[in-house]
């Protein structure tokens, strides 16, 4: 099931505050969602999760078909019981992981034949393999079986951009995906709810076109895809003034695997109500902090001996201890930038999990804060301090 109530609209861009009812929870929107690939958000428990506010995490059909596969997971009865997690989980389709695999696969209207990464096993995906295993993994939002158009055809260098007649046939392929996909979720009795995928390409008549079509299936939700696929920043937003505002405005959207904390503002903005992105998990683990002043590299000499914390204005559990006072309020606990810096030096498993922990929570406590604008009416302002924080520098 699936139910979206408006909450409050801003009257100055396509901005909303939402309500998004599933079977495992109520989500409240705008939010990001954490993304757990392999039925693990790397490096944090699903208590810390919890603890930091977050509604909704990812799965991927792709990565848990291959491990440990659907025996497993259907003795546990799906996704949530395996990974302990009770709140809603999405599942992506599996059809953007099966492109990245490259070579090793071939596209028919069919489906994907590839072979398993894992262990060379002959495999097959389709909007009908796709669901029956998202209808195993029960997951709260499946999303349909799509090709998501790359910016790019073949190798870079001796590739070329996507052509229109290229990114239609893509697109066309994804739009008959979405019908089988929603005829097989229906043939199954899935419980949850299926969300159709814009593609398109960076072409609008494309896009325009995908998305009346997907409306016409009547999709309780609606993502756009095919966006942070190699395209400059310039395209990317163009996509995104293009697409969100133009789907029903009584069902959510979703803007998959997008990104910054800037994109995120913006993607609100522009009508979005979900986002999801590796970004703040793997440059976490990578040592790339996101904090209210800008984003700090922990690898560099200059964090040596830095007695202060990621973030002065954070109240996150890395920042601010178990007190959940942040530097900026007055609190003495948290860990110092000398301390990320040395486990980093060290590879000290502590550092990639505190740094995480830090990042979602700054991406998660930036969606609280703009539905707390939204709600108050002060989303422009918030919109504008945002930037001028961020650009500020730590
Ligand atoms: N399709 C699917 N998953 C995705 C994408 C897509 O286009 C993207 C594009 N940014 C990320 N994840 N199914
Ligand atoms: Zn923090």
């Amino acid at each position: 099931m699936l139910k979206f109530d408006l909450l409050h609209t801003d009257p100055d861009s396509h901005a909303r505050r939402g309500q998004l009812t599933l079977n495992h929870g109520v989500v409240q929107t705008p939010i990001f969602m954490p993304v757990g690939t392999y039925g693990t958000v790397k490096g944090v428990m699903p208590k810390s999760l919890h603890d930091m506010g977050a509604q909704i995490i990812l799965g991927n059909t792709f990565h848990l078909w291959m491990r440990p596969g659907l025996d497993i997971m259907q003795s546990f009865g799906g996704l949530h019981k395996f990974e302990q997690w009770d709140k809603p989980i999405l599942t992506d389709s599996g059809g953007f992981q099966v492109w990245s695999l490259g070579a090793m696969r071939k596209i028919s209207e069919e489906g994907v034949k590839f072979a398993s990464p894992v262990n060379g096993d002959k495999l097959f995906m389709s909007p009908e393999v796709s669901m029956q295993i998202q209808t195993i993994l029960n997951s709260d939002i499946v999303m349909q079986l799509d090709e998501c158009t790359p910016y790019w055809q073949g190798e870079k260098g001796s590739g070329h951009i996507t052509t229109e007649a290229e990114a239609r046939v893509s697109m066309e392929l994804s739009r008959r995906w979405a019908l089988r996909s929603k005829n097989e979720f229906e043939r199954l009795g899935n419980p949850n709810a299926l969300f159709g995928i814009v593609q398109g390409g960076m072409f609008e008549h494309l896009r325009q076109e995908s998305l009346e079509a997907l409306v016409e299936m009547d999709f309780p939700g609606y993502a756009v895809g095919g966006v942070s696929v190699g395209e400059p920043k310039e395209l990317m937003l163009q996509i995104m003034a293009h697409t969100p505002h133009r789907l029903p405005a009584h069902k959510p959207r979703y803007l998959m695997g997008v990104g910054t904390p800037e994109d995120l503002v913006e993607g609100v903005a522009q009508g979005v109500d979900m986002f999801d992105c590796v970004m703040p998990t793997r440059n976490a683990r990578n040592g790339t902090i996101f904090t209210r002043y800008g984003d700090l590299k922990i690898r560099n000499a200059r964090h040596k001996a830095d007695p202060q914390p990621l973030d002065s204005s954070c109240t996150c559990y890395a920042c601010a201890g178990s007190s959940g006072v942040s530097w900026d309020d007055g609190g003495r606990e948290g860990f110092s930038r000398a301390y990320l810096h040395h486990l980093d030096r060290c590879g000290e498993m502590l550092g990639p999990m505190l740094t995480t922990v830090h990042n979602l929570h700054y991406y998660l406590n930036l969606m609280r804060e703009v539905r707390e604008s939204l709600e108050a009416g002060q989303f422009s302002a918030l919109r504008a301090r945002f930037k001028s924080e961020r650009a500020r520098g730590v």
